[in-house]
Formats: structure tokens, C-alpha cells, sequence
């Protein structure tokens, strides 16, 4: 292999880290910038409540959830279900918009039906065909969480004001199969 060659599968390489990073990390990265209109992530410590929540193929129990205007609240998203989940608060029309840059990034091979890549060079780029860095990274959402088969994470989440939320599963098709629920604020 030429030595230019070899340079650029390395810079290829970094990018993929890069952007698989970015897709692994997106509650991680949370910070005041991060903050939505009706609330932000918070420090599992800040928590004033834990509210446990399992998945499965494809549902969500509970299936509601109330909360307080102001309260912060630490999810612990279990999947007992086979297939890679997601745990999102938004409004619909968030879940919505979501929906479509998951099937995205299923679609390059960023994301399978039982898991994210956590291996870079796994990542098939020649998939990756009319799509920006710029769009992948937009895959940084501090309001959702993955979860992989078995595996169980967390979401601390600061409800700042009463909105019309959904907890919901944007994996392509889990939503319309039932994976979602309802945020309600107590008066
Ligand atoms: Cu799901």
C-alpha cells in the first residue's frame, strides 16, 4: 500500500471514531448546551426520584409516568427484549423527526436491529453514500439513550416545565409497534 494510501484509510479511520463517538456518546456529552425546551439532563446525584423502566420487543413498562414541574428524575432503562431499544423524552413531533435519522443511520449501517457499532472500522462506508459528517454528528441527543439486548442505562433527566412528552423507542418500526408512553405532570 502507497504511502498516501495508508494516510488516508488512517484520516477515514479517525472519522469513523470520531462519529461513532459521537453516536455512543450523545447522552454523555450533555451539557448546558444541551438544554430543551421543557427540560435538561442532569447528575444521576441531583435525582430526587428513580423511576425504573423495562423494554421489551416492542413495548415499554410502565407505559406512564408522572412527574413534577422542576423535578429531576434518574430513569433506569432495562431491556429484556432481544433487540437494540431506545429510550427518547420529547414531544411527538421530536419522536417523529428522531424516527427518520435513526432509520438513517440504520440504513448506512450505523446502527443494527440488535445494536450500535462499536467498532468503527465495522461501520460500512460504502453505505454512507450522500450522507454529511455534519448529519451524522446531529446524532447527539441528550434526551435518549440506547439500550443493546440485556443491557440496562440510565437517563437523568430535569422536567423544567409542564409539556405534552412522550418517553418513545425510535428504532425503525418500534414506535408504530407500540414502544411508546406517556409523560404526565402532576398538578
Ligand atoms: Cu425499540
Amino acid at each position: 500500500m502507497s504511502r498516501a494510501r495508508s494516510r488516508a484509510l488512517r484520516v477515514s479511520l479517525r472519522l469513523s471514531t470520531v462519529l461513532a463517538t459521537a453516536v455512543l456518546a450523545g447522552a454523555a456529552l450533555a451539557g448546558p448546551d444541551h438544554r430543551l425546551p421543557f427540560g435538561e439532563p442532569a447528575k444521576a446525584k441531583q435525582a430526587t426520584r428513580t423511576v425504573t423502566i423495562t423494554m421489551r420487543d416492542n413495548e415499554f413498562e410502565p407505559d406512564k409516568v408522572t412527574v413534577k414541574a422542576g423535578e429531576i428524575v434518574r430513569f433506569v432503562v432495562v431491556n429484556k427484549g432481544e433487540l437494540l431499544h431506545e429510550f427518547s423524552i420529547g414531544t411527538a413531533a421530536m419522536h417523529a423527526e428522531h424516527q427518520a435519522e435513526m432509520a438513517m443511520l440504520m440504513e448506512h449501517g450505523v446502527l443494527t436491529p440488535t445494536s450500535f457499532i462499536s467498532d468503527p472500522s465495522k461501520i460500512d462506508h460504502s453505505k454512507m453514500g450522500g450522507m454529511s459528517m455534519d448529519e451524522m454528528m446531529k446524532h447527539d441527543h441528550p434526551n435518549s439513550v440506547l439500550v443493546e439486548p440485556g443491557k440496562t442505562a440510565e437517563l437523568v433527566w430535569k422536567f423544567s416545565k409542564a409539556t405534552e412528552l412522550e418517553f418513545a423507542c425510535n428504532v425503525p418500526g418500534h414506535y408504530e409497534a407500540g414502544m411508546v408512553g406517556k409523560i404526565t405532570f402532576a398538578k
